[in-house]
């Protein structure tokens, strides 16, 4: 299996660390660091709005990760390309504002029991504040979605929002199949994608798969912090009304009307995170220089591996599909009266990172009767002896706590 570790300069500086925690935040490879830095130190400038050299070489540099992205996801257009600060922030968008406007008192709002909470509380509150109904279709014991269900109430609904992978499942869903299915029964719903986990792992073609909308966050794939993409039809977004309103996501303001500028312009109010763009395109350069082919190569080895060594401790339970091919990226686990909190606490003590808890997936923990997890998760720097050092430290656990 080939490293990647020399690539991130955490590993260099930190050799001790086992960071499985990149469904939390990935780290970042030194082409990343460098392209802030380059921003930061040669062009540092306001986009959009400067007429100078530094200033117009930074509006191209946006609009050049603009259009990077709209083939990174294949969007149709680069208009359907929004930057926001994160996928919270992308849902928060189009309930706000799309959302607001599609759902009445006579429709459904509905969602899955396997969603994060940032694609769950903002379409539950949306339906609370238009009197529609909410409901969540429910997983089947392997961790799958539901499809029987789904497509039993689906033609009262006005929005599906769904995930691509789950966070605490790993549960890749077959979004093509089942957009397809859902539209067939309802053609007036609109889906709403949380590409989250998925951005960073999966080829995401929105064309293919037929969303409305969907929205991810740089942090998790190699980027910054603080910056996100939102992706929306075009002939859905031209008709909506902007959320946050501010300084140049106008076309013209004065005492008597304001009105709004075009797409994708009119959803970017205020300052963007232009250093938090310049690290996305280079992060995605970077992840084009491995190929998503080697990339899902790679997890999957790992995954297999550690699932493996996981199966052979007693006492642990694991969460998710059963099928390798059906997962991505995370494992979810407990062990037989052992709290979450300890278990992680235990492996942190020895520089193992993982992450313990709901996860922000309260009705996931809640259906499959535990209150927490503990969850290891995997990028392209992780090889097979941050496993075995993760499986040393469970074995560390189960001693501690003689179980
Ligand atoms: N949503 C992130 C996670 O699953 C923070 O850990």
């Amino acid at each position: 299996m080939k490293s990647y570790k020399k690539d991130f300069p955490i590993f260099t500086n930190h050799p001790e660390l086992a960071y499985l925690d990149s469904a939390a935040t990935s780290q970042k490879p030194q082409q990343v660091l460098d392209a802030i830095m380059d921003y930061y130190k040669n062009y540092n400038a306001n986009a959009k709005r400067g007429i100078y050299p530094i200033a117009e070489k930074t509006t191209l540099k946006v609009e050049e990760v603009r259009e990077k992205i709209k083939n990174f996801i294949n969007a149709k257009y680069s208009e359907e390309i929004i930057f926001t600060h994160g996928t919270t922030e992308g849902v928060n968008t189009i309930m706000n504002t799309f959302g607001d406007g599609y759902v009445t008192d006579e429709d459904d709002v509905v969602t899955t029991i396997m969603e994060h909470h940032s694609n769950f509380v903002p379409w539950q509150f949306l339906a609370g504040s238009r009197f529609a109904h909410f409901y969540a279709i429910d997983i089947t014991d392997e961790g799958y979605i539901n499809e029987k269900e789904l497509l039993e109430g689906i033609k009262y609904a006005k929005i599906l929002a769904i995930t691509y992978v789950s966070n605490m499942l790993g549960t890749i869903n077959n979004l093509k199949e089942i957009i397809a299915k859902v539209k067939k029964k309802n053609p007036t719903i609109k889906v709403f994608v949380d590409a989250a986990q998925a951005a960073p792992h999966i080829k995401i073609d929105v064309q293919d798969i037929d969303c409305d909308f969907l929205a991810f966050s740089g942090h998790k794939m190699l980027a910054s912090t603080g910056i996100g993409i939102l992706y929306g039809k075009k002939e859905l977004l031209k008709t909506t009304a902007p959320f946050l309103f501010g300084g140049e996501m106008i076309k013209k303001v004065s005492v008597i009307e304001t009105t709004f500028a075009d797409l994708p312009h009119r959803f970017e109010a205020g300052t963007l995170d232009i250093a938090g763009i310049v690290s996305l395109g280079a992060a995605i350069d970077y992840i084009y220089s491995i190929g998503f082919e080697k990339i899902r190569e790679h997890e999957r080895e790992l995954i297999a591996y550690c699932l493996a060594q996981m199966e052979k401790i007693s006492a642990i339970k694991i969460y998710g599909p059963k099928k390798i091919k059906d997962r991505c990226s995370v494992i979810s686990f407990t062990i037989d009266n052992i709290h979450a909190h300890d278990v992680a606490q235990i492996l942190g003590d020895n520089n193992i990172c993982v992450r313990a808890g709901h996860h922000c997936t309260m009705p996931l923990h809640e259906r499959l009767g535990i209150a927490a997890s503990t969850r290891v998760s995997f990028q392209i720097y992780n090889d097979e002896k941050d496993v075995d050092t993760f499986i040393e430290g469970l074995k560390k656990v189960k001693k501690i706590f003689k179980k």
